[in-house]
């Protein structure tokens, strides 16, 4: 008896353990294999930042992996080349360029979305070898304000927070962050935490009423731009009610006179007419810090992203200094930081103006001994330029060669129209992507296919400086290199030494021995007590917070011990601080404020999350918001298109009338871009307006007009296959089954049938039907559908689940092509949009239940499985409650959806 062709496969289970691509929580993720192949995510319980958690993003990690827009080569001028050919032809165009013009004329424009490993061996090549400063990140539109304020104030830039201070604090204050929906897992330990301590108040202080001041107990809505007299107010406001921690304040500060003598004129009334909120609102907030034993101020891009937002910064950590509310459990003033590994960057020296492991660019001691531990030929002895002065000198041809890693600043830079030009002046445009299609990769004259996540091999530092693993869970993609490796490549071509990685263990290693070189305890940032790890002990190495101080194990985590800060007489400093205005301001002409930022389910430019239906459901397309005030006045309703033009350019979309908004004020998403809209980018609406400390552009308050779009066809089109589309206006969203475009057209079609079948040149079936008020278009081939069209001169909103799901069928029924024909969708598709994406539970079924009388979000949860799993919808849930609950009532609304 022969058995070796009927043997059962085995199958073989594996667990591997690895961190989440997107937000700066690093939230821990366990991923489960089935011969090898990913199959199912969880968050991992162990993972000091999760414990178990994930938000709707992280949970959707898998269907944003595989083979869907990625490269499978190299590209030079588009043509496929091989690894050898493209690094040899960027290597020798590199050192051409720095022998004929120096090397302040090339430049790397990196990102936090890096590896450790990554960012290291850039910075390295950059600052060490090629000897510039040229080398920036997309951190610098993120973070860099809140680097600056912090080594303004403690002389190093340390967060002196971490997580469990959020649970921990009797106060939470958070400005200029829509946690809810940014940082939605340390959202949810704040929502559990105010549930297990009654006493805990919030407050949260936004221009603008998002799902996160769902959590509030006060909702401060104030002018935007005016937070730093807010905290100035709020120091005055000690000072006067003898709510000062002197002894702090004398033993451990500075400057505090100084900083004092600027808050007297921010009296509660002054402050209260500066920031447009009522007066009792002021003294409640204030008497609620002065109160309260302990008080964190988490912020983020509302404070960052402003022309003066390391003041901001230092407004607030000046009131927690002087009330001593910081290196306490449960207060201080913590900046969260947005990408997986902006605080990685900020370690190894991503930013043009530092050097790395916290030393100074400029100084000459931090110089030298860099130098001395790469054993390098030359060091950089001068800040490079910034992200925004970097396209600035590429446009003026001072700059010739650029690369660009893991950002896409076509989309992400204000004035994008200026950094078009740039790109198009520049003699050498590298591009290194994890993705085939961008707006920016189409100014690529080289393109380098690089390993996404899932495949990449590193390090990241969370928020709260906790260092944890990215595993590989699968093979690079076909064709596709780790970003370090194409580094080390292009160094060695340009006869560099120094680059001889084989594994990140080994930069890792090289990285964690310059933390420690020469630093005799003069930088907190220290991880000598990971030099040493073998290859095994990296690869398993546990999440960790630094410091992480060789033989003092008790030292893990801690900064600023005793009070003592890393300036040299160890003291913190006050920053007197003169509020000022925003530099972009509304005028006759551009009347309205633009405020820009992010929604729930997608990330950033939609390279990764864009390619996922679930995630794609909750908001399927760029919208702008407009109080109901200013919409009345310009005869706007919801849902029309809108235009909001402003000096450097304009962008059309849907509006959405809502008093969540201020009056005069406008909001955007910053996701969508050329690769999903013919004119969504909002930084296209911001001019190059920098903080002059941190250089970190004012990309949340632009200056805009809003008009009405004039069109007058519109049609939404369902495609098997992609198409080229070049109407006035248009939107695209991929479905699994189907593309989906809406289209609004200034001149109308008249040949709707012959219009449909040229755009799509599909041969087949082809029917057409006028109803009332609209054109319907379709076209079968072999049994299956290929295309649908509805056509009108009014917008009409088809259910693209519906659509899509009648993509696959492989028969459609008669009842089916009527239907389709009708634009009748089935029952089940008319339940509203998607609220819970985890369990795709519509938004009607969920009015429906509170109108029975579920009035909490864990009786709809038990009764509809809404918000059970990762919980992002949950302050969606609360809202709809408060919308449709009234005690007592219990009727049924019947969904009308077409
Ligand atoms: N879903 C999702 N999550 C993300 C990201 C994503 O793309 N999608 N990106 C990650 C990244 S990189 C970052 S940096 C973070 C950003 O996280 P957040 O900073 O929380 O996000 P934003 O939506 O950019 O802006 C936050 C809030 O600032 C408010 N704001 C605007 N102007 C002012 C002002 O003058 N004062 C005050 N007090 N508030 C103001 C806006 O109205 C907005 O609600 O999110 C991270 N998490
Ligand atoms: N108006 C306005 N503008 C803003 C903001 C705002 O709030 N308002 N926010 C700013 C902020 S805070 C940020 S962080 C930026 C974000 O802006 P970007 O950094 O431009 O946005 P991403 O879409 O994250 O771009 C990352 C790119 O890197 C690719 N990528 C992902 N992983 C890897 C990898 O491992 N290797 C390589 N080589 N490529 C990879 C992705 O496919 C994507 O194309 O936008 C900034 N711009
Ligand atoms: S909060 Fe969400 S996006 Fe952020 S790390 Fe955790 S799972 Fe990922
Ligand atoms: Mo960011």
């Amino acid at each position: 008896m022969t058995t070796a062709n009927t043997s059962p496969t085995i199958n073989k289970t594996s667990l591997k353990q690895t961190t989440c691509a997107y937000c700066g929580v690093g939230c821990g993720v366990d991923i489960s294999l089935l011969n090898n192949v990913p199959t199912k995510l969880e968050g991992m319980r162990e993972h000091p930042a999760n414990f178990g958690r994930l938000c709707v993003k992280g949970t959707h990690l898998l269907d944003t992996t595989g083979s869907d827009n990625r490269l499978t080569s190299p590209l030079i001028n588009n043509q496929a080349v091989t690894w050898d050919e493209a690094t040899d032809h960027v290597a020798n165009k590199f050192n051409d360029v720095i022998q004929k013009h120096g090397p302040d004329a090339v430049a790397f424009y990196v990102s936090g979305q890096l590896l450790t490993e990554d960012y290291y061996i850039a910075n390295k090549l950059m600052k060490g070898y090629i000897g510039s400063g040229n080398i920036d990140t997309n951190s610098r539109l993120c973070m860099s304000s809140a680097v600056a304020g912090y080594k303004r104030a403690f002389g190093e830039d340390v967060v002196p927070c971490t997580y469990e201070d959020l649970e921990q604090t009797e106060l939470l204050i958070l400005i200029g962050s829509n946690a809810a929906w940014t940082h939605p897992v340390l959202y949810q330990r704040m929502e559990r935490a105010k549930q297990l301590n009654p006493n805990m108040k919030v407050v949260v202080i936004d221009p603008r009423k998002t799902d996160t001041a769902e959590l509030a107990d006060t909702f401060l809505n104030i002018k935007p731009g005016s937070d730093a007299a807010l905290y100035n107010g709020l120091l005055n406001y000690l000072n006067e009610h003898n709510h000062l921690d002197t002894q702090f304040i004398a033993q451990h500060t500075n400057g505090f006179e100084s900083a004092l003598q600027e808050v007297q004129k921010w009296s509660c009334e002054a402050v209260s007419d500066f920031c447009d909120i009522a007066i009792d609102q002021v003294t409640e907030f204030y008497a609620l810090f002065a109160n309260s034993p302990s008080a964190i101020s988490f912020y983020s891009m509302g404070i960052n992203q402003s022309s003066s937002g390391v003041d901001k910064c230092n407004a607030i950590i000046n009131a927690h200094l002087a009330s001593g509310k910081l290196l306490k459990p449960g207060s201080g003033p913590f900046s969260i930081t947005g990408q997986p590994n902006a605080m990685g960057g900020r370690e190894v020296g991503g930013l043009a103006n530092q050097l790395a492991a916290h030393l100074d660019i400029e100084n000459e001691a931090h110089q030298s001994l860099v130098q001395r531990f790469w054993l390098s030929p030359t060091i950089a002895n001068k800040a490079g330029s910034n992200a925004i002065d970097m396209f600035d000198e590429i446009a003026a041809g001072k700059i010739k060669a650029v690369w660009i890693m893991a950002t896409n600043p076509m989309v992400s830079l204000p004035n994008n129209a200026a950094i078009k030009k740039a790109l198009e002046t520049c003699e050498l445009v590298v591009v290194s992507d994890c993705i085939a299609k961008s707006d920016t990769l189409k100014f690529a004259d080289v393109a380098f296919p690089s390993t996404g996540w899932g495949e990449k091999n590193g390090t990241v530092t969370n928020s709260e400086r906790r260092i944890s693993r990215q595993r590989p869970l699968v093979a690079p993609y076909s064709g596709a290199k780790n970003d370090w490796q194409i580094m080390c490549e292009v160094a060695k071509k340009m006869r560099f030494e120094g680059f001889d990685f084989t594994d990140p263990s080994g930069i890792f290693e090289e990285w964690a021995q310059l933390t420690d070189f020469e630093n005799n305890g003069s930088r907190l940032l220290n991880l000598s007590g990971l030099v040493g790890l073998t290859k095994s002990q990296y690869d398993n190495l546990k999440p960790i917070m630094w410091p992480v101080v060789k033989n003092q194990p008790y030292k893990n985590g801690q900064v600023f011990t005793n009070n003592q800060f890393s300036t040299a007489d160890k003291k913190a400093r006050f920053i007197p601080i003169t509020p000022q205005l925003p530099v972009q301001q509304t005028s006759i002409d551009y009347p309205f404020v633009m405020n820009s930022g992010r929604i729930r389910d997608q990330w950033h430019t939609m390279s990764r999350t864009g390619k996922s239906t679930a995630l794609s459901s909750h908001i399927t397309r760029p919208y702008i918001e407009i109080n109901p005030l200013d919409a009345s006045k310009l005869a706007i309703k919801q849902n029309d298109l809108i235009s909001a033009i402003a000096q450097t350019g304009q962008v059309t979309a849907h509006a959405k009338v809502t008093d969540a908004v201020r009056k005069g004020e406008c909001f955007m998403p910053i996701h969508w871009n050329k690769q999903f809209a013919s004119s969504a980018t909002v930084s296209g609406l911001y001019q190059s307006v920098v903080d002059p400390l941190s250089g970190q552009a004012e990309c949340k308050h632009g200056a805009v007009n809003i008009v009405k779009a004039p069109f007058v066809q519109y049609m939404q089109l369902f495609a098997k296959n992609e198409l080229v589309i070049n109407s006035d206006f248009w939107l695209k969203v991929n479905a699994s089954n189907c593309f989906n475009y809406q289209l609004a057209l200034n001149e109308p079609q008249s040949d709707l049938l012959y219009y449909c079948q040229t755009l799509t040149g599909l041969q087949g079936q082809w029917s057409a039907m006028n109803t009332a008020k609209a054109m319907h278009v379709q076209c079968i081939q072999n049994d299956q559908l290929a295309f649908v069209g509805v056509i009108s001169n009014e917008q009409k909103e088809i259910s693209l689940e519906w659509i899509n799901h009648l993509f696959a069928e492989p028969l459609l029924t008669f009842t089916q092509l009527q239907s389709l024909l009708y634009a009748t969708p089935d029952e089940e598709f008319t339940q509203g949009v998607q609220v819970c994406s985890c369990f795709k539970v519509r938004e009607q079924p969920i009015i429906n239940a509170i109108k029975n009388g579920a009035n909490t979000v864990e009786q709809l949860g038990s009764e509809l499985k809404c918000g059970t799993n990762c919980g992002s919808c949950k302050t969606q849930l609360s809202q709809l409650i408060k919308q449709h609950y009234k005690a007592g009532s219990s009727s049924i609304d019947v969904a009308v959806v077409m």
